[in-house]
This record gives structure tokens, sequence and C-alpha cells, in this order.
């Protein structure tokens, strides 16, 4: 910048020189981050701020949609380029003027770090404040950690640093974050609060002292922190920070910090989940459908009103779409209407929901008996009972009600699409959208085309999640996709697991140290075994006799033992505890001993290896038949939908970094030992023979 640059100059930041209370303008789309040449501007412009007697006090505000949303992240690859962040904003708290932050749009990471250097902070309602620096695997960098408890307190500090969450304006308000919620004119009112601290004392953050945390409460919050964590390094270490800002002086904690700031940002964690932030971005570029416009939608039908149902109904009134959802009986439709009501008045009484937002989103969601109601909708989506005969019923009789154009959708989790589509009149307009469950909560979501699915109806899929702010992955037609399918195959392995040696708390325990949040027989216990009973009992015919089964899942179904809601299924569950059972036990042990099998035990790296090798070749068999186009596809699909670990990047990120070798290795062993559907993808066996890389 040039310090009083006219403000037609497209600089990054420009100094508006207005008397007595200057501007300074950052000014860098899309998201205002602190780049190297923003941070010079700053620095330059402060510094001018200090010499210019006419000028008395400054505002610091952006343009464009947002308050600085933090450090440029793409920079993070490269060695660090002066003027340091820390420094710029220890500049701005040292500034002998009154500083004031006019902030609109998120002010994140740095954006939130030079807020709360800023003397004063005058925000819009609708602004939000957070430091989600954990969330890319680092802790904030330039006196986050050591400012925001001076100003906000040990307690919310240590919530807000080690979660990375945002808190809206109106929260910030409660914790001391903010001084004022604008009424109007954003700029306008942080002016006038500039005025008004001319000749006040200058109120800097980092002077201020902390009052301290009891020793033993505090490591005992700083253990929680870290167990919650799951393996990932920096939520430990950020609250380390942040409790050492009660005991250090400013500059001293802030030396710490920017020692651990150094360490993480070239940590392989961080740099997984660098990958994990631009790939959950670039899945929603797909090659050829830049200029693609998405049809119009903004009448949505839902067929069905059961869980999934439900939630896309939910996901979509929250978007402020108009929906309607049908049933085939009052008694069903009645039952909908009470499940989405209940979850919104959860969302009221723990307060994330007003009353009046919740009576408006019951508003826009109308109920209907039978399908003909839809005839005015833009889009219907099906969400009946996993059968391809319901489904295809259900289809054809929608393409006789629907206009043309009106795109149908299924939500199935593994039928073949194409099948339900041949039986319309319009394969072109059919798509999957497949939803995770609770709908409205996860955010991923699978756009499965055909062959014959348009461009635009692709292009329209990917449109609407944005909508929805969901993470889209777009694939073609196979059984499950690409999550259910590489889950399929993780739990078979998980299944041999058992019958060689482990049990069941043993592979849940070492996922869980994997990182996962449950393990694959406590998520089963959650979802419900019997509709993985019910799609076994439909495959039987088709299965491959020599594939090694492992029918320890059906029995347990066959003991009326479905999991949670059965009070029984891989546990027993007590007070909703889940409890290792003898009963299951015997049932594992048998199956061993059926197939001749001697138990041993199973180290937890071994689990870990084998579950990894069995989703990596999963997920090069996906490549390899172009289910979806690139390795970030999959990637992004597990992280989303499955829970691997962010901070190992996805399973093909960490492919590259464990080496394809160790792990083609793996895999033809279980070939060996189980045969059918193990052998290795050709594009592993490829890339590990010429060692290329996912990410090259
Ligand atoms: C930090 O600040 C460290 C400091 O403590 C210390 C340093 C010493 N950098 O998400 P969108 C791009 S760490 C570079 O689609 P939205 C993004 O890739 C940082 N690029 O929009 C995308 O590019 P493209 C802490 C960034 O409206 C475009 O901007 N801050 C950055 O849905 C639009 O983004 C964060 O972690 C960045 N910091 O959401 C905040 N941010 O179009 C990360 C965005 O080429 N950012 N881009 O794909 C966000 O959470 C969201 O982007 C935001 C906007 C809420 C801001």
């Amino acid at each position: 910048m040039t310090a009083a640059a006219s403000p037609e100059q497209a600089e990054p930041v420009r100094l508006i020189p207005t008397a007595p209370v200057a501007v300074i303008e950052i000014d860098n789309p899309p998201v205002n981050a602190t780049s190297q040449t923003v941070r010079t501007g700053l620095l330059e412009a402060i510094r001018e701020v200090d010499r210019n007697p006419q000028i008395e006090a400054v505002v610091m505000a952006c343009a464009g949609r947002t308050f600085v949303a933090g450090a440029d992240i793409r920079e993070f690859g490269q060695s660090p380029r002066e003027p340091h962040l820390p420094d710029v904003i220890n500049a701005i708290e040292a500034c002998s003027k009154p500083v004031v932050a006019a902030i609109h749009g998120t002010a994140l990471g740095g954006g939130c770090e030079i807020a709360l250097a800023s003397h004063a902070r005058v925000a819009e309602p609708g602004a939000s404040f957070g430091l989600p620096e954990v969330k890319l695997g680092l802790v904030p960098g330039a006196g986050g950690t050591q400012r925001l408890p001076r100003l906000i307190g040990l307690e919310a500090a240590l919530d807000l640093v080690t979660s990375g969450r945002n808190v809206k304006a109106a929260e910030a308000l409660r914790l001391g974050l903010v001084d004022r919620l604008s009424s109007g004119d954003l700029r306008q009112d942080a002016i006038e609060l500039a005025r008004e601290l001319i000749g006040q004392p200058l109120r800097r953050t980092g002077e201020r002292p902390v009052a301290p945390m009891d020793a033993e409460a505090a490591s005992a919050k700083a253990a929680e922190i870290r167990r919650k964590a799951r393996g990932a390094e920096a939520p430990g270490k950020a609250a380390e920070l942040v409790l050492l800002s009660a005991s250090l002086p400013l500059k001293d904690g802030m030396a710490r910090e920017r020692e651990t700031f150094l360490e993480l940002r070239s940590s392989e964690q961080s740099a997984a989940l660098r990958h994990a932030f631009f790939a959950e971005r670039e899945v929603t570029r797909l090659p050829g459908l830049d200029s693609v416009e998405p049809r119009p939608v903004q009448k949505v039908g839902i067929v069905g009103a059961g869980t999934m149902g439900s939630g896309i109904a939910i996901a979509f009134a929250d978007a402020g779409f108009d929906v309607k959802v049908v049933e085939t009986s009052e008694q069903a439709l009645a039952a909908g209407q009470t499940r989405i009501a209940d979850v919104y008045d959860k969302q009221v009484g723990s307060g994330r929901l007003t009353a009046a937002a919740r009576d408006e989103r019951l508003r826009t969601i109308g109920y209907a008996l039978g399908t003909s109601s839809l005839s005015d909708r833009d889009l219907v989506i099906e969400a009946v009972f996993e059968d391809l005969e319901v489904k295809r019923s259900l289809f054809r009789d929608l393409d006789g009600i629907l206009p043309p154009g009106t795109i149908l959708a299924t939500n199935t989790s593994y039928l073949d699409i194409s099948l339900i589509a041949s039986v319309t009149s319009r394969p072109a307009d059919v798509v999957g959208l497949h939803f995770f469950s609770p709908a409205n909560v996860m955010k991923l979501l699978e756009i499965v085309r055909t062959d014959k699915t348009t461009a635009d109806v692709v292009a329209t899929g990917l449109s609407l999640a944005k909508r929805l702010r969901k993470i889209p992955v777009v694939c073609r037609v196979c059984d499950g996709f690409v999550g259910n399918r590489i889950l399929s195959r993780y739990r078979l392995q998980a299944e041999y697991l058992l019958e060689e040696g482990a049990l069941p708390h043993e592979i849940d325990a070492a996922l869980e140290a994997f990182g996962f949040p449950m393990g694959p027989f406590a998520v089963s216990d959650l979802a419900g075994l019997d509709i993985a009973w019910a799609r076994r009992k439909r495959l039987a015919p088709t299965r491959d006799p020599r594939e090694r089964y492992v029918d320890i899942a059906d029995r347990l179904c066959e003991a009326g033992r479905f999991g949670r809601k059965t009070g029984a299924g891989w546990y027993r569950y007590e007070g909703g505890k889940r409890e290792v059972d003898p009963f299951v036990t015997t049932l594992v042990e048998e199956s061993s001993q059926r197939r001749g099998l001697t138990r041993r035990r199973i180290p937890a790296d071994e689990i870990q290896s084998r579950i990894r090798a069995a989703i990596v070749n999963e997920a090069c068999k996906i490549l390899d038949e172009r289910i979806v186009e690139r390795p970030l596809d999959v990637d992004v699909v597990m992280m989303h939908g499955y829970g691997y670990p962010a901070w190992r990047g996805g399973p093909l990120f960490e492919a590259d970094r464990v080496g394809l070798q160790p792990i083609l290795a793996q895999v033809k062993e279980r070939a060996d030992q189980d045969g059918p559907g193990w052998e290795p993808a050709d594009g592993l066996v490829g890339c590990a023979a010429s060692g290329a890389k996912f990410y090259p």
C-alpha cells in the first residue's frame, strides 16, 4: 500500500486519511486474507496513523463480503515472509491512537486476532467470530491464545480456541469479545465509537490481567480437551497456550505461541487438514461443468416421511426452500410431521433456534397424502423403503404426474439408479441425491449420476448442495456408491478380524484410537443391525460362494439383537453405556472354531493397517472404474460421511504418506487369505510400481 493512497486505487490496504477519524480499509478478495501484501500495507498504514497529527483515531474495516477471514492458508506451504502477522498485530495494539475494528461477515483466525488487538470492536449483528486454527492443525499464531483470555476469561477462551467454533455477534457481545453491535451503518457506528475514544486512556487487550484457573481444574480441562481431540494434536497444544496466558506477560506468551505455531505449520497433521480444507472446496468444481447452468429449484417434494425423508425436509426448509412432504397414509404423515416438529422443538430448547424461526420453518413445510399434489414441484426426492421394485413403481407414477423438466431424485444408498431411471420417460432428469443420516446435520451429499443424467441436472445437484451448505461429491452408479461401498469392504475385514482373534470392543478401540469417532461395531449398534441384515438376505442368492462370509451378525439378528434400540447388539447396553457381552464373545469364538481358526491376540496397529488397506484398495477400485474423477472425492466422502480422521487427510492423502508399497503388500496378503473381492486394484498396483502418488 501507499499510505494515504486514493480510495480508487486497487491496493489491498488503503488508508483513507479523514480527520479526526481515519479509516484503514482492507480489500483483498475473496476473503481479505492477510497475505504478505496486506500485512505490509497494514503496517505502513498504522505507522502513518501514528505519524499523521491530523488523525486522532482510526477505524479498521474491510471491503467486500467479509472482515479478514484469517491468514492466507495458501502461504502456509512456503517459508514465512516478513512482516509477520504477530508483529503487524502488535503494532496495531501499540498504536498511540484509538483503533476500532468494524466487523462484518466473519472475523476468523488472523482476522479475529486483528479485532482482539484493536482497542474496541463494533460488529454487525450478522457477523461472527472464531479462531478456527485447530481445524487446520494449527494454533492461533498472532496473539489469539494470549489476547482472547485477556478479553473474555480463561474458560470461554479455552472453549473457543480448542474447538475452533464460530460465535455469532450476539454471543460475542455477551462474552465481551465485542463492545457494540451496529444498529445500521457499521462504518459510521465504528467512527462514532472511535470519536468517543479520542482522548481516553487506550484499552489495550494485551495489558489486561487474566484470572488464573485452579491448577487441578486446568489440568483436568486440558486432559479432557486432548481426549476429545482423538489424536489431533493442535487442540491440546492450544489449551496449554491459553492456560499460559494467566502466568506469562503477553510478550512471553506470544513467543511460546509463535514457536508452537511454526512447529505445527510444518506438521503432517496440518498439511492433511489444509488438504481437507481445499479438497472440500475443490469437490464442488467438476471438470466440464463450469459453464453449465443449473435448473432453477425452489419447490421441493419429498416422498416418504420416515427418518430420512424428515431429515431431508428439514435440510431444505432450513435453507429457505418451499417443501412438501407426502406419504401413503394419514398415520405415516402424522408421524413424519411430529418427527419434524420434535427436531425443531429440540433446537429451540437448546437455544439454537428462536421459537419464531421454528414457526417460520414449520410453515414452509406442507404435508399431503399421495403423490398427485407434487405436480407443481421443481424437484422431487424419494426417501421410501430401500427396495428396487418399490422405487421403480414410485418413479413410474411420479413420471406421469410431474411436468417435463422436473428433476426426479432418489435417496437410495445402494440400488442401481439406472434401473430406477429406466422406468421413466425422462432418465436424463433422474439423479441420486444420497443424504446421510441425520440429513439435516450431516454435511456430505453424494450426487449420483447415471450414464443418462444430463450435465445441467448434475449442476443443479451441486448448486442445491451449496444452498443446503452441504459438501457434495459427484459420483457414478455402483453398489453403495463411494462411501457405503468402501464401508462394506472394511466392515467385512473387521469381521474377519473377529474370527481370527479380536473381539468387537478391541476392534472398536483400535479404530477409535486411529481417530474414528466410533468403531464399526458401535456404529452398527447405533444404526441398527436389521437394515444390513435385510440387505444381506436380499443379496444372498447372488453372493459368490467362494467369498469368505462371516455370519456372526446374522446370528445376532436371529437372537433379536438389533443394536441399541433393542438394548443389545454387538454390545449390551446398560443405562446407555456399552458393555462387552459374553454372549457375543461366545458367538465370535464359535465362529472361529467352525472356520478352524486358532484365535490369536491381534495388536491394534495390525487392526488399523488392515482396515486402512481395505479402504485404500476399494478406493482405488472406485477410481479405476471412474466412479469418481479424483482421489480427493474419495477423501472428502470418507472424512465427511464416515468419520475418517480429517487430521489424516482422508485415506488416499494418508496412503501417500504411509507409502503405497506397504499398503499393496498388505492388500496382497489379504487377497491370499481372504479370496475373491480382495484382489489388489489395478491403480494401486500401477502407482506402487511407478512410485506415482495420488497427490503429486
Ligand atoms: C490463521 O489465520 C493463522 C493465524 O492465527 C496466524 C498466522 C500467523 N486463505 O469457503 P469459501 C478461499 S489460519 C486463503 O468457498 P464461504 C477459499 O479457498 C486461517 N484462501 O467461501 C475459496 O477459494 P476458491 C484461519 C481462503 O463464503 C474462497 O476463499 N482462517 C481462506 O463459504 C471462498 O471461500 C480460516 O481458517 C484463507 N484463509 O466461506 C478461515 N479462506 O474460490 C477459512 C477462504 O478458490 N475460511 N479462502 O475455492 C473459511 O472458513 C471460509 O472460507 C469463510 C467463507 C467462512 C471465510
